[in-house]
């Protein structure tokens, strides 16, 4: 790979988000390339995300969204001790469908609560202080916008209120195992005795059904996919060629690792930011995004090796999720 040094009037006048810049170099100049899965999540691959949790063959969301709707009163007993006041944070809220059910009928028992969704976007917050109040009145809630393990300092900070962290969406899927070990082991740091976390994962099940969500027959996880090298070529002035480019979605049931990738179909080279010029040859591939299954006694061992103790399990009618 060569690298082109742009002219300085170039450089003083682009304007782009050099983090973001900064991981995509790093990625493609890699021997095996790959790009991270939490920069899809631009204004287009907000939508998209919405299109497949609607799609007939990505399962999962509608997994978790039976559980929260058939399960709410046992999972606000799980949760909430009787007559104590809990803090309930959720981690990446979006647009809080599920836990809204969660929500609603603990202010029906009139439980003793604070709301605090954090998450990254500042959309996601206003947007959620914007509705809530009105579709469930009497909510106390704490809008945090930042990094999760920021907000959650931030949350210990607000109150010494017990703690109660809802993880759902399979988010944690997102990451390797080994990454998943350590990042659960840095959410029972910032925890006390007696707080909980309840974790949304996807299972392992037959591995079609598995292929079959990430390869729906729509192509909107194509598209999703895609739609990455898009917003590179509009946020970092790229000129990837989507249609160059192939979607491959891999399972293995062996590892419980649920892969996709995007397969160059040529010999072809990308210039970004007139800095980079990346070179692809035919049949290679760009790392796009993990999906890890696992198992139920799988979850219990990575808790109980993050020193959590497994307090109570729910699954949806096919044991799915
Ligand atoms: C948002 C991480 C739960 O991995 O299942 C959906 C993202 N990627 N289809 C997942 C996703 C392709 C999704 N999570």
């Amino acid at each position: 790979q060569q690298r082109i040094i742009a002219p300085t009037e170039v450089c003083a006048t682009t304007q782009i988000n050099t983090k973001f810049y900064r991981d995509v170099i790093t990625g493609l100049r890699a021997t095996s390339k790959y790009l991270q899965s939490k920069y899809f999540y631009d204004a287009a691959g907000d939508k998209l995300f919405q299109d497949i949790m609607e799609c007939e063959d990505y399962y999962p969301f509608a997994c978790e969204l039976e559980i929260f709707m058939r399960q709410t009163a046992a999972l606000a007993s799980a949760l909430a001790h009787p007559g104590g006041s809990f803090d309930l944070i959720e981690l990446g809220a979006g647009d809080a469908t599920k836990s809204g059910f969660l929500l609603q009928h603990l202010l029906q028992q009139g439980a003793d609560f604070t709301y605090m969704p954090i998450d990254i976007s500042r959309n996601v917050i206003s947007q959620l202080e914007e509705t809530l109040p009105a579709t469930l009145p009497g909510l106390r809630m704490t809008g945090l916008n930042g990094e999760y393990f920021d907000m959650l300092r931030q949350a210990a900070r607000l109150s010494n209120n017990r703690k109660v962290v809802l993880f759902l969406g399979s988010t944690l899927g997102n990451m390797t195992v080994h990454d998943t070990a350590l990042f659960c082991q840095e959410l029972r740091e910032h925890l006390q005795p007696g707080d909980m976390a309840l974790i949304g994962i996807d299972l392992k099940k037959h591995p079609k059904t598995i292929l079959a969500a990430y390869n729906d027959r729509e192509g909107i996880t194509r598209k999703f996919n895609l739609n990455l090298l898009r917003r590179i070529n509009r946020e970092l002035h790229a000129n990837f060629d989507l249609s160059a480019f192939e979607h491959y979605p891999t399972y293995d049931p062996e590892t419980g690792s649920c892969k996709s990738y995007l397969v160059s179909r040529t010999d072809q080279e990308v210039e970004i930011n007139g800095q980079e010029i990346i070179r692809f040859a035919k049949d290679e591939h760009i790392f796009m995004e993990i999906s890890q299954k696992y198992t139920v006694s799988q979850m219990d061992q990575l808790a109980a090796d993050a020193s959590f103790k497994p307090a109570g399990q729910f699954f949806d009618h096919r044991k799915w999720f």
